[in-house]
C-alpha cells in the first residue's frame, strides 16, 4: 500500500506534554518538517526557552540547547558565531521573547545575527498559569488581570514583529497563524523562507506564529481557534513585514 502520510523525521517519538488543542504542537511539526525538507536536520541546533516549550529539546530531532528566560537569542548568537555552518534557531513564547527577553531579541535582530526565531504568540504566560503577557489583548482576562487588561494601567500590547521590522538587521519578518488549514500552509511557507534566508547568509529572520492556549484562555480548543481568529488576528495582522529584497 502506498504511504500517503508519515511522521516527520524532524520530530522524535517522544509524546509531547502540551494540553489538548494547544497549537504549540502544530508549530513544532511545521518547523521540524521544514528542517527535514531543507535537508539540514543533521546540522541544525535549536535553542529552547522557558515556558510551555521548555521541553522542546526532547521533541526536535536535532541538537538542542536550553536557555534561561529570554536569553535564547544570545545563546543562539554564540552558537552561530562559533559554528557558522550550522542552522541555528530559537523557539520562544511571548512571555520569554517580549518580556524578560525583549532586549535580547531586539539586539540580536539589530546585529543581524544569522539565526532564525520561531516566536509563538499566545497572548499569555501559558506554563506559569495564565499571567498577563506584553501581548495580552486589551480587556483580555489573565490571572494577574482578573477584570481584563486595563490599558491605562498596563499599557497597550506590544507588536514585536512591527518593532523588529524597523531594524535593518532583521531581513525576514512575517506574522502567521495556525487557526485553520490554509493559514497552517502559509505558516509553513514563512518558516521555510526564514530558514532559507539563514542558509543564504542574509541575516536575522523571525516568524511570529499566533497560537492558542485553551487551558489558560478557559476555552474549548475549537473555541480557542475562533477566539484567535476574531480577537488576535485583528490586532496582530498577518503578513510579511520584511523580506530580503527590501532589506538594506
Ligand atoms: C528567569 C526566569 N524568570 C521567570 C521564570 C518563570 N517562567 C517560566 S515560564 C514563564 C512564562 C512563559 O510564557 P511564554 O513565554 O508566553 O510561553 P508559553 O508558556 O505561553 O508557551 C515564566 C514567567 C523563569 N523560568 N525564569
Ligand atoms: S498551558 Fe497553554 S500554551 Fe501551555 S501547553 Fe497548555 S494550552 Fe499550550
Amino acid at each position: 500500500m502506498a504511504v500517503v502520510f508519515k511522521k516527520t523525521e524532524g520530530l522524535t517519538d517522544k509524546q509531547t506534554h502540551y494540553c489538548p488543542g494547544c497549537t504549540h504542537g502544530i508549530i513544532h511539526r511545521l518547523t521540524a518538517e521544514v528542517l527535514d525538507e531543507l535537508g539540514v536536520l543533521g546540522k541544525s541546533i535549536g535553542v529552547a526557552p522557558v515556558g510551555c516549550s521548555v521541553l522542546a529539546y526532547d521533541y526536535f530531532n536535532c541538537d538542542m540547547h536550553e536557555a534561561s528566560h529570554g536569553r535564547a537569542p544570545a545563546v543562539a548568537t554564540g552558537i552561530k558565531r562559533v559554528q557558522p555552518d550550522k542552522v541555528v534557531f530559537t523557539y520562544q513564547g511571548d512571555g520569554d521573547l517580549c518580556s524578560i527577553g525583549a532586549a535580547e531579541i531586539v539586539h540580536a535582530a539589530a546585529r543581524g545575527e544569522k539565526i532564525t526565531t520561531i516566536f509563538v504568540n499566545n497572548a499569555i504566560y501559558g506554563m506559569t498559569g495564565g499571567q498577563m503577557a506584553p501581548t495580552t489583548l486589551p480587556g483580555q482576562k489573565a490571572t494577574t488581570a482578573p477584570l481584563g487588561r486595563d490599558v491605562d494601567h498596563a499599557g497597550m500590547p506590544i507588536r514585536m514583529s512591527e518593532m523588529l521590522a524597523t531594524l535593518d538587521g532583521a531581513v525576514f519578518v512575517e506574522r502567521v497563524s495556525v487557526n485553520n488549514p490554509a493559514n497552517v500552509r502559509k505558516a509553513k511557507k514563512a518558516i521555510k523562507r526564514a530558514f532559507e534566508v539563514q542558509l543564504e547568509g542574509k541575516g536575522f529572520g523571525i516568524v511570529e506564529v499566533l497560537s492558542t492556549c485553551p487551558t489558560n484562555w478557559g476555552l474549548h480548543p475549537v473555541d480557542s481557534l475562533k477566539w484567535l481568529e476574531e480577537n488576535m488576528i485583528p490586532y496582530y495582522q498577518l503578513g510579511n513585514l520584511r523580506n530580503p529584497e527590501e532589506a538594506k
